[in-house]
């Protein structure tokens, strides 16, 4: 991400104060949290939301004449309009709640199966997460449909050139993440998007981790599905959404049958209820989908512009200052990635460096982060991974490499 001044205005210790969790110790130090790409921390006004569903209208939704129900329904609605003006989508029917990515992505791979024929082509990308690639597998195995793959370069970038030699009239699906979750490359989605799109080619995009940190405008990106995670952008676990322009999700069908996502019931036959209800089979996680669209304001109110200027300073700063610890190397260095950093040292393994740090108070992941086929280009078996986010400080990133430095000493 281009680097600008306006971190000189970003005020992180009062943000820091949203976050009840950021006040607490890990044995005996002040918590580090850098392992924000597994999940986000949740600030105040979300808990506070979560808690006043539950003290004071919990009912279930879309069913009861009764005031609770009424207002729950209209929180929960509210909530879909929020995430469909955040995401720019055309239409509120547009957004479905999914229980997160990896729902979103199984829902819309079901869905195709009945689209797809033997020899039809599914492009994926070898920058993904373990969740986009086992749903298009068990699909090509439904259907015969073959699945290739956009290979990487050793800094972490898809090599365009080779999805165009993938790309043929026998392409019928696309699926690439908007940004790596073990590397942090941001991916040119626009280009892919595009491309695919002169084949005729649908394409779904990961945003899990670009969700965070970026705004994405699913019109002017003109992408057929977008998919995300809650508990990724400071909100609950247990919630997440499946964007799809309508023309395709009427062409999809249920991917789950149950009580909310049928028009009408007969032994004889059903008919199913119009989007986007039709894919929202039995009860919601109606907290979940209200304290959703919490989180989406408060991501707002600090301001998506001022999070990527912060947090590409994060990354910055933390890459020059790793960088000093002789031995140590870092996976992922595309000039366009987010505030990941994917490290190994020499000669010492990521689940060791990992449980050092932890006795320190830093929280950190290790390991292949469900993305093996990238450990496997590099012929590692995982990496200890630091993401940052704008609660994130320089101060947190010292103790990183002091840490980091202290490990080394103590397994070399
Ligand atoms: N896609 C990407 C790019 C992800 O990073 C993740 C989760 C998922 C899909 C799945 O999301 P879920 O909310 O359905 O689980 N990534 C990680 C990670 O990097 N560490 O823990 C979870």
């Amino acid at each position: 991400m281009k680097s600008t001044n306006q971190h000189i205005t970003f005020k992180v210790d009062k943000i820091r104060k949203d976050f009840p969790i950021l006040s607490r110790k890990v044995n005996g130090k002040p918590l580090v949290y850098f392992d924000n790409a597994a999940t986000s921390q949740t600030p105040q006004v979300v808990i506070d939301a979560i808690v006043n569903y539950y003290s004071n209208y919990n009912a279930n939704i879309h069913r009861g004449v009764h005031t609770l129900s009424q207002e729950a329904t209209d929180a929960y609605e509210q909530a879909r309009q929020k995430i469909q003006k955040h995401f720019n989508a055309q239409h509120s029917h547009e957004i479905i709640f999914t229980s997160g990515t990896t729902h979103a992505i199984n829902l819309v791979a079901n869905g195709f199966s009945s689209l797809l024929k033997k020899d039809d082509e599914i492009i994926v990308s070898a920058l993904e997460h373990h969740s986009n690639i086992v749903p298009w597998q068990m699909l090509c195995e439904q259907t015969g449909a073959i699945l290739k793959v956009i290979p990487m370069n050793q800094e972490g970038e898809l090599i365009i050139s080779a999805y165009d030699k993938l790309l043929s009239e026998n392409t019928k699906l696309v699926f690439v993440n908007h940004i790596s979750n073990a590397l942090g490359t941001i991916n040119p989605i626009e280009e892919i998007i595009k491309k695919a799109h002169d084949v005729n080619a649908a394409v779904l995009v990961d945003g899990a981790q670009a969700c965070p940190h970026l705004k994405p405008d699913v019109q002017a990106l003109d992408v057929d599905f977008y998919v995300a995670s809650a508990h990724k952008m400071c909100g609950p676990t247990g919630i997440g959404m499946l964007y799809g322009k309508s023309t395709w999700l009427n062409k999809l069908p249920p991917y789950q049958g149950g009580g909310e996502m049928i028009e009408e019931v007969t032994f004889e036959k059903t008919t199913y209820a119009d989007l986007p209800y039709k894919f929202e089979a039995g009860t919601p996680n109606i907290c979940g989908g209200i304290a959703f669209g919490v989180a989406i304001d408060y991501l707002n109110s600090i301001g998506f512009d001022a999070i990527a200027s912060y947090e590409n300073e994060l990354l910055n700063y933390a890459t020059q200052n790793l960088l000093e610890i002789e031995g140590l190397k870092i996976y992922g260095t595309s000039p366009n990635k987010t505030s990941v950093i994917s490290f190994n040292i020499e000669g010492i393994h990521p689940y060791d460096i990992g449980t050092i740090v932890d006795k320190l108070g830093i929280a950190v992941r290790t390991g292949h982060h469900c993305a093996q086929p990238i450990m496997d280009f590099y012929e590692i078996p995982g990496t200890v991974r630091a993401s940052f986010s704008f609660y994130n400080t320089k101060e947190e990133i010292d103790a990183l490499v002091y840490a980091v430095k202290k490990a080394k000493t103590m397994l070399l």
